[in-house]
């Protein structure tokens, strides 16, 4: 025999081999994987609580049947201070409520309308491996409810959301939530467990503009949003809302976005992830910054909280977050770590200029040349050419209540920068205002106070250069 030839036959023998190996194509697979038999046990009642709480972790270690009751509600709430807006909901809230089961359990989910409704709706839980996700099985008419069951076959984080014609309306009136399915081993343990998700909402007004909002399908044709919020909410997880932690700890975050349009580079500012369960699923990856979440996705992500402080949660879309709404807070308790986080010193630098003295200005007409100076330089940065400041981040200078109201508190303003909330023209504001003290001179802030006051609509009067002086010196006694 040639060689070639033996080469030939050997390699055919091998591969008949190979072939006899593997299954066939059409031959059904033993087991489904995720598939752990007939339920056992009491059906169980799945436990709901509001966002950002989540329900316990589980313990099982057999499948169950787990009821899951649901009832969609029309219901106005604010979106953000003084905004008002017909949320449609899963139990009253955006998201819904985050359902837990564990892999091979069989979901028994009552979906009931609120008869009070003026719309049908449904559910597709991406969770689920059948026609609509349970679209088809679920569709409610005010007043009635749908029962369905299926079985939750795969683990991982996933959206469930309203599948009612139109869809995107449904969803950016807010009908989403998570349903994470554990592995049947369970979640590693952490110390904090808690539930976001982003979701981008269009309505008639601007940002921030007060009264109750109407839905505006123009916007969502464009898909230009005017808030993109975490949690149905502005503020829903800043201040007495914020998650905590404590130094030392782990947090776990069921991430989600409901849409419709708008995918979330999801970050925390101050963390790193320890884990992503990246879309939500079985893959992982490690010390992560940001990640992606897909309109209709979900991921899982771990991180530890090592230095107090507070953490910030953003889409990294970063005009959504401090523009648009999509800011949340993690406050982290305990003791410093300097060896971790220290802030040294901060101060002027050493040798540079210190404040010109009083600008010598000697009437009227240079003060204002001299103040409409500063103004276009310095302050136009952030409160606008014309004066109106931007809605949502800088309040106007023009027409402004807050400043007519005491001039006076305007130089310790400008002196020594402002935070904190305050209400210009019945506008919130809680932004930070930075010193321009060490910048400027008592006769350059006198100048551009007495500018802004006799200019944009203000109810004029002046500032001396001996007024910002005096407070000057006072804060330095202080
Ligand atoms: C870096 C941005 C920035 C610059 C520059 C800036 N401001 Fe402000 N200013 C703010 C913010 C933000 C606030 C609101 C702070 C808050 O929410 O507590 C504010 C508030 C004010 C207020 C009180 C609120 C109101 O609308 O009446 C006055 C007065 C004011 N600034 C004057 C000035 C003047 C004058 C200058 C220029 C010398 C200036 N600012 C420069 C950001 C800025
Ligand atoms: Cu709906």
């Amino acid at each position: 025999m040639s060689r070639l030839l033996s080469t030939v036959l050997v390699t055919a023998s091998l591969l008949a081999i190979a072939i006899c190996a593997m299954p066939s194509a059409a031959a059904p697979r033993a087991t489904l994987a995720g598939d752990f038999g007939p339920p056992q046990g009491a059906p169980i009642e799945e436990k709901l609580v509001d966002p950002p709480n989540v329900p316990a972790p589980i313990h099982r270690n057999y499948p169950a049947r787990v009821i899951v009751r649901l009832e969609t509600r029309e219901v106005v709430k604010e979106m953000a201070d003084g905004v008002r807006y017909t949320f449609w909901t899963f139990n009253g809230t955006t998201p819904g409520p985050l359902i837990r089961v564990r892999q091979g359990d069989t979901v028994e989910l009552h979906l009931k309308n609120d008869p009070g409704s003026h719309m049908a709706h449904n559910i597709d839980m991406h969770a689920v491996m059948g026609p609509g996700g349970g679209a088809a099985a679920t569709v409610t008419p005010p007043g009635h409810e749908s029962v369905f069951t299926f079985k939750a076959l795969r683990s991982g984080t996933f959206i469930y959301h309203c599948a009612t014609a139109p869809v995107p309306m449904h969803i950016a009136n807010g009908m989403y939530g998570l349903i994470v399915v554990e592995p049947p081993e369970g979640l590693p343990k952490v110390d904090h467990e808690y539930y976001v998700v982003q979701g981008d909402f269009y309505t008639s007004g601007t940002y921030h503009e007060p009264g109750l909002q109407s839905f505006d399908m123009q916007k969502l044709l464009a898909e230009q949003p005017t808030y993109v919020l975490f949690n149905g909410r502005e503020g829903s997880l800043t201040g007495a809302n914020a998650l905590t932690s404590k130094v030392g700890d782990t947090v776990r975050l069921f991430v989600g976005d409901g849409g419709p349009n708008l995918v979330s580079s999801f970050h925390v500012i101050g963390g790193i992830f320890d884990s992503v369960n990246i879309e939500g699923g079985t893959l992982v990856n490690h010390n992560v910054q940001t990640t992606l979440v897909p309109a209709g996705g979900a991921t899982m992500v771990e991180l530890s909280t090592p230095v107090p402080g507070t953490l910030l949660l953003v889409d990294h879309s970063i005009t959504r977050a401090f523009m648009q709404g999509a800011l949340g807070e993690i406050k982290v308790s305990g003791p410093l770590q300097p060896q971790l986080y220290n802030k040294v010193s901060s101060g002027p630098v050493r040798g540079a200029a210190a404040p010109k003295a009083v600008a010598a200005v000697s009437n009227v007409n240079d003060a204002m040349a001299d103040g409409k100076r500063v103004f276009t330089q310095i302050c136009s940065a952030c409160h606008q050419g014309n004066a109106m400041g931007l809605p949502g981040a800088f309040p106007p200078l023009a027409m402004s209540d807050y400043l007519n109201a005491d001039p006076k508190r305007a130089i310790g303003i400008v002196l020594n920068g402002l935070s904190g909330k305050i209400t210009v023209n019945s506008t919130g504001y809680e932004s930070v205002m930075p010193a321009q003290g060490s910048s400027l001179s008592d006769g350059e802030i006198a100048n551009v106070l007495t500018y802004v006051l006799n200019n944009f609509n203000n109810k004029g009067g002046s500032i001396s250069a001996a007024e910002v002086k005096a407070v000057r010196a006072g804060d330095k006694s202080k």
